[in-house]
């Protein structure tokens, strides 16, 4: 049986190499992300990453964030959102938010983003969170944990365009300083 320690790393691995640097076992990825999955077994046993379609379903069942997907015919995989690789551009639906979304940050980051507003940095987009408690999540990988509100609604009618990922996660290309209002912003 597979460990969750075994899953975690081997799910790690796919979102290194689906979301970030597929060429590092040379697979090919279209611009909506998908790969091969025999490619994809291939390249990874080159590098001597033990990794079998049985695992790989594993991996996408058990996702806690549904980060991947498995198309229909069930022999392509790709990540649904978080890329940075530029071979990728995924074309999200575009949708309308609800009232309020939620950036998930670290407190150290906090005069920056002031100053230069919420910015995607080496992903393709900036993430936010329908609800306050996973964006402390987010955040908690950084440091300590801060939570930005965002005035989706306002900044949708106001012609910002929201993304939203397969798996329910929104995303915007970056949000302005002058768009944020941190007085408003619930700090843990
Ligand atoms: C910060 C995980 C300084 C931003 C999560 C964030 C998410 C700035 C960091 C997904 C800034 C980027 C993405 C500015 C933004 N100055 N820092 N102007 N603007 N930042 O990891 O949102 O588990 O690229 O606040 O659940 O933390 O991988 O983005 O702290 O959905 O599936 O720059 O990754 O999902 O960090 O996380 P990241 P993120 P997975």
């Amino acid at each position: 049986m597979t460990t969750k320690q075994q899953l975690n790393e081997a799910s790690k691995f796919l979102s290194y190499i689906l979301r970030h640097e597929p060429q590092a076992i040379g697979l090919q990825l279209d611009s909506e992300g998908w790969g091969e999955i025999e490619s994809l077994i291939a390249g990874a046993t080159n590098i001597g990453k033990a990794l079998d379609i049985h695992l790989i379903h594993e991996i996408v069942n058990n996702s806690d964030k549904n980060r991947f997907s498995i198309s229909e015919n069930g022999q392509r995989i790709r990540a649904v959102q978080g890329h940075s690789t530029t071979n990728v551009n995924i074309n999200h639906l575009e949708k309308t938010p609800p009232e309020f979304l939620y950036h998930g940050t670290a407190s150290r980051f906090l005069d920056s983003i002031r100053q230069q507003g919420l910015i995607a940095g080496t992903r393709h987009y900036v993430h936010l969170s329908q609800d306050v408690a996973t964006a402390i999540n987010v955040g908690q990988r950084h440091g300590s944990p801060v939570v930005i509100k965002i005035e989706a609604l306002r900044m949708s009618q106001q012609g910002f365009k929201f993304f939203q990922a397969d798996n329910g996660v929104w995303l915007i290309s970056s949000i302005p300083a002058d768009q944020l209002t941190f007085d408003a912003c619930p700090l843990i």
